[in-house]
């Protein structure tokens, strides 16, 4: 059996004992192992349909019923038959309710059922009514999915109180699927008692993510971000609750009350919670309290308490964050990493460099793949987080929250140049210390190519959420098990990696002082199959004793061209000598007479001349005079009716 049993959330359910109420009918399935007298079974299943036995007997790999501290249960398994379960219905021996005109009465039981999904189709199991002895049937109730006995569950059969001839059933179907089953067990007809019961269940602050969607718990998060008061009230009483009010105190200054009010919670139902909360500053230690419950108290104040916690941080500045995913088109479960890295991505612009590292498809650059697959343990998908944290793509906020509060120690820029008719890509990375920082350390840079697609079969993206049974995936679950290569197009892949994976060691000295700038210059050429327009070049700064990834950048290439006019109408900028000691020539080509502004600026994009130049055009030739700039990395931008080119260039004296 290649299923597995899958159960969304691990809710603890709180089912009281029930007292003081009077028990009209009970049925335990002790008396042997046939269907007790008075009841009636139909199925289309050639294992038999419901059975009474034990736990351990009606079991199977995927729908193992746990024991119920009973002898014998009546369940129906689909999963052991891999039969026709469409249809399989129990009948309760006939209820003749005439002596209990206006009176309220539940039917109770105790309940496994998950209702599970498996290829797309989900089991249910549904109660049902007849009062023409099966002629007519009326549903009551779809019985919900939990992973775990439920001790009792049950609904109100009040309506069909004073009549003689009542037929109560259960309804299971596989949908025509190959899919679990379902347990139930302690059968009863009660009146009743009015005691009214409520607790507070689950209780977590959670940050919603919409690209999934789900809440997901967070220990930190950003200061004035927006998380969620999650969990549920549950009802296990009779009495139906149609209001109540949570006292939520941020830690002994302040409590506010939220009142919800028209509800409708019946027994063995619960209310999800979501509130709004806006995380402060350091701890956010909440207490939540449920109150005034339908207007005043419950039989027990014990488990109407809840406490939820996070630590709100501010992001440091000067730092970039990597986020290398691990993922490969073979790899049912790396729709995940996809759509999380987009999410991440997409949410933090400014601060995220991502980059998939493809294993075993197309797109893989052995170079990178291999050292990285080592990393992250071979398993996928998994993500690393500037190399510091290795886990769940789920786990890429929790871990660049963690990664954005940690100061750097070094700022990274970098100057990309590209020549067209060679397809070359230079890059200068400018790596400034922050602090005074010896030991071993290395230079990688990585480039990157979105929107790429590919013909071959081996582009197209096996997808294991496909059918909606594990939940929805940013949009997965409604594509193919194998999304085929048309269908797909892949972002931020990994296209090379100059310097090997842990950085070219000869880029950095073993002892950099404070304040000190160092620059590395490298190249790549790139097939002409790749879209330079949709690619990066991406600088790492390594430690090699720990593999961490101290901080990085990511520029678009080409680069050369920010503005929005023509792009040619510069044709050309150049400076030579380059080092310069003294003094240098700076030659540029104009298409058309413009007005010109030539700036020198250090690494960091600090203006150190500025030089304006009006109505020239063609070949020009500026003289460049060093004056007392200091020795080390420099940027000269020339810009032109909105267009800039930049060109890095270093004095040396
Ligand atoms: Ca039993
Ligand atoms: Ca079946
Ligand atoms: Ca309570």
């Amino acid at each position: 059996m290649l299923k597995k049993l899958l159960f969304a959330s691990a809710m603890v359910i709180f089912a009281t004992a029930l007292q003081a109420q009077t028990i009209i009918w009970e049925e335990n399935f002790e008396g042997g192992t046939t269907l007790p007298a008075g009841w009636i079974q139909q199925t289309a299943a050639t294992d038999g349909g419901w059975k009474v036995g034990t736990a351990a007997a009606l079991s199977s790999s995927s729908f193992p019923i746990p024991n119920n501290a009973s002898g014998n249960i009546l369940a129906t398994n689909d999963d052991g038959c891999n039969c026709n379960k469409m249809n399989d219905i129990v009948i309760l021996p006939m209820f003749d309710l005439s002596a209990y005109a206006d009176t309220s009465l539940y039917l109770t039981y105790d309940i496994f059922f998950g209702k599970l999904c498996y290829q797309g189709i989900t089991e249910g199991l549904d109660a049902y009514a007849s009062e023409d002895n099966g002629a007519t049937w009326t549903t009551l109730k779809p019985l919900k999915g939990r992973p775990s006995w439920i001790k009792p569950s049950g609904f109100d059969v009040s309506d069909y109180a004073g009549k003689d001839s009542i037929l109560l059933a259960l309804r299971y179907s596989d949908g025509g699927g190959w899919l679990y089953g379902a347990a139930v067990d302690n059968f009863k007809l009660v009146i009743p008692d009015n005691t009214l019961k409520a607790s507070l269940n689950g209780v977590a602050l959670r940050r919603y993510i919409d690209a999934i969607p789900t809440y997901f718990e967070y220990s930190t998060f950003w200061t004035g971000g927006e998380m969620f008061i999650t969990g549920s009230v549950n009802n296990p009483g009779f009495q139906t609750i149609t209001s109540f009010d949570l006292l939520i105190n941020d830690g002994g200054f302040n409590t506010d009350t939220v009142n919800f009010t028209g509800l409708n919670i019946p027994f063995d139902e619960g209310h999800e919670l979501a509130i709004p909360y806006t995380v402060k500053q350091g701890a956010n230690d909440l207490s939540i309290t449920l109150v005034n419950i339908n207007g005043g108290s419950d039989n027990d104040p014990a488990d109407n308490d809840g406490e939820a916690s996070v630590t709100g941080v501010t992001p440091v500045t000067g730092r970039k964050v990597v986020l290398e995913e691990a993922t490969g088109t073979w790899c049912q479960w790396c729709p995940r990493g996809a759509v999380m890295l987009d999410y991440m991505a997409e949410s933090y612009p400014e601060t995220v460099i991502p980059i998939a590292v493809h294993n075993g498809d197309p797109m893989k650059v052995t170079a990178y793949d291999t050292p990285f697959s080592q990393l992250i343990g071979g398993s996928y998908p998994k993500v690393a987080v500037d190399r510091v944290h290795i886990g769940d793509p789920l786990e890429f906020e929790d871990f660049y929250i963690d990664r954005m509060t940690d100061e750097p120690t070094i700022v990274i820029n970098q100057n990309v140049d590209y020549d067209e008719s060679t397809r070359k890509i230079t890059v200068t990375s400018y790596v400034k210390f922050l602090e005074e920082m010896n030991g071993d350390f290395g230079i990688a840079v990585v480039y990157t190519e979105n929107d790429v697609t590919g013909t071959t079969s081996t582009y197209g993206q096996v997808n294991a959420y496909s059918g909606g049974c594990n939940g929805e995936m940013g949009g997965y679950e409604n594509l193919p098990a194998t999304v085929p290569a048309a269908s797909m197009v892949y972002n931020h892949v990994a296209r090379n990696i100059v310097g090997t994976f842990t950085g070219n060691a000869s880029a950095v000295p073993d002892e950099n002082p404070a304040e000190s700038i160092i620059s590395f210059e490298s190249s790549y050429t790139h097939p002409v199959s790749f879209d330079v327009t949709e690619m990066h070049a991406v600088t790492l700064f390594i430690d090699k004793a720990s593999g961490d990834i101290v901080n990085a950048e990511q520029t678009a290439i080409p680069n050369l061209f920010v503005g929005t006019n023509d792009p040619n109408e510069i044709v050309s900028v150049s400076m030579f000598p380059n080092p310069v000691q003294d003094a240098a020539t700076i030659k540029m080509h104009l298409k058309e007479s413009s007005d010109v502004q030539m700036r020198i600026m250090d690494a960091y994009g600090k203006v150190s001349i500025e030089r304006n130049y009006s109505n020239i055009s063609g070949e020009q030739r500026l003289p460049f005079q060093v004056g007392n700039l200091a020795s080390g990395a420099y940027l000269l931008s020339v810009t032109a009716k909105g267009q800039t080119v930049t060109k890095p260039f270093v004095i040396v004296r």
